[in-house]
């Protein structure tokens, strides 16, 4: 029988477009070719999807000084090389912003976008109604994990602890400003400063304030705005930073050895560049009790089934000085390259970085002959 083929996705009209480009060569570079037929497809900045050459080792980011002829698309700072297969220079599959035909040959799409329509559920969605299986969550999971007022609601609905939060909505923030300002700072009379302000629905730490104090309060709720009119505020959680992998094995999800972020009071959150990018800045394992440990491995499969998560996810808590574990937020599409922090506490797990990917395509193959 031939072999499956798998479709990278990557690339796309995101600031992140970069970012995806080195972990889709990340994973071109560890799926097995003996196993799998693989086809790179990239997007351009623009929302052009194109077959590119399979060229992993090249896809990194460059200096745009010195572009490359197959210079496709750079991104804002560094230019970052999404290799045109040479074979197939003029295939463009589609306009900018529209989809291509060339999917339904597929056995199975590998989605490595990120943000709005890559991670939200909406290319999830396309790839149902294109009957395309894919790795990673659906569409429901996907939005639940894009939207941090419904992801809370979801978490404490299946009885795991979130902390405080108040959202506004942006029809509230049309009819009565002076209300919903005042809503916050009573908020924040309740829980105390600093206050963080999101964006309810954007990826990574993008439009995130930290707010000290009422002065800077209407300039946070304005750049979280202008990323989602729909916003969050949240309490500060004391306490340290502990996340955790689940990946989907044969007989359900899996729990990883789980790992500590040190310091959060250092700076208020780390920036996308260090969870993506950077060396790990990750403690793996976590210097945890095997309580605390089990206690942790525990929550973050609870969190995955609650939002029917299916291949994986990484569920972020913070342990409070009480000694609970509170749930910050799942990613579906956590950072993944190999030094990121998913791969990581899978590597501290005994899973490697091939076997990872490996589980991944399995699992979403598993899926294609059977019910969701
Ligand atoms: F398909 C998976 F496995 F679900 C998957 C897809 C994408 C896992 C992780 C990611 N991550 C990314 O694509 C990204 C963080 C590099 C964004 Cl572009």
């Amino acid at each position: 029988p031939r072999k499956p083929r798998v479709a990278v996705v990557f690339g796309g009209r995101s600031s992140e477009h970069g970012i995806s480009v080195v972990t889709a060569g990340a994973v071109l570079k560890a799926i097995d070719r003996t196993k799998y037929d693989v086809l790179p497809i990239g997007i351009t900045q623009d929302g052009r999807w194109a077959l590119t050459a399979d060229e992993p080792e090249r896809m990194a980011i460059v200096d745009r000084r010195q572009p490359s002829v197959d210079l496709l698309a750079e991104s804002d700072e560094g230019g970052v090389i999404l290799p045109v297969d040479p074979a197939n220079r003029e295939v463009v599959y589609s306009e900018p912003g529209s989809v291509p035909k060339a999917l339904g040959e597929v056995d199975v799409v590998f989605p490595m976008l990120h943000g709005p329509y890559g991670e939200d559920g909406t290319l999830q969605g396309l790839l149902e109604l294109s009957g395309v299986p894919y790795v990673g969550s659906g569409v429901l999971a996907s939005a639940v994990g894009q939207d941090k007022e419904y992801m809370k609601r979801v978490f404490t609905s299946f009885g795991l602890r979130v902390g405080p939060y108040v959202v506004v909505r942006p029809r509230e923030w049309e009819r009565d400003e002076a209300g919903a300002r005042k809503k916050i700072v009573d908020f924040a009379g309740e829980h105390g400063w600093p206050l963080f302000v999101k964006p309810a629905r954007a990826g990574s730490s993008i439009g995130i304030t930290k707010v000290d104090d009422l002065s800077g309060l209407d300039a946070a709720i304005a750049e979280a705005q202008r990323h989602d009119p729909k916003i969050l505020v949240e309490a500060a959680l004391r306490g340290r930073e502990i996340e955790c992998g689940v990946l989907e094995f044969e007989d359900g999800p899996r729990a990883s050895a789980p790992a500590e972020i040190p310091s959060p009071e250092a700076h208020a959150y780390y920036d996308f560049e260090a969870k993506y990018i950077d060396s790990t800045p990750g403690i793996v394992p976590a210097p945890l009790t095997p309580e605390e440990t089990a206690e942790v491995q525990r929550l973050a499969v609870d969190a995955f089934e609650a939002a029917s998560c299916e291949g994986l996810v990484r569920a972020d808590f913070f342990l409070t000085e009480d000694g609970e574990f509170v749930i910050n937020e799942i990613n579906t599409m956590p950072g993944f390259t190999p030094i990121s922090m998913y791969p990581q506490m899978w590597q501290a797990s005994g899973v490697s970085y091939p076997e990872l990917v490996d589980r991944l395509v399995q699992a979403a193959l598993r899926r294609s002959t059977g019910l969701r």
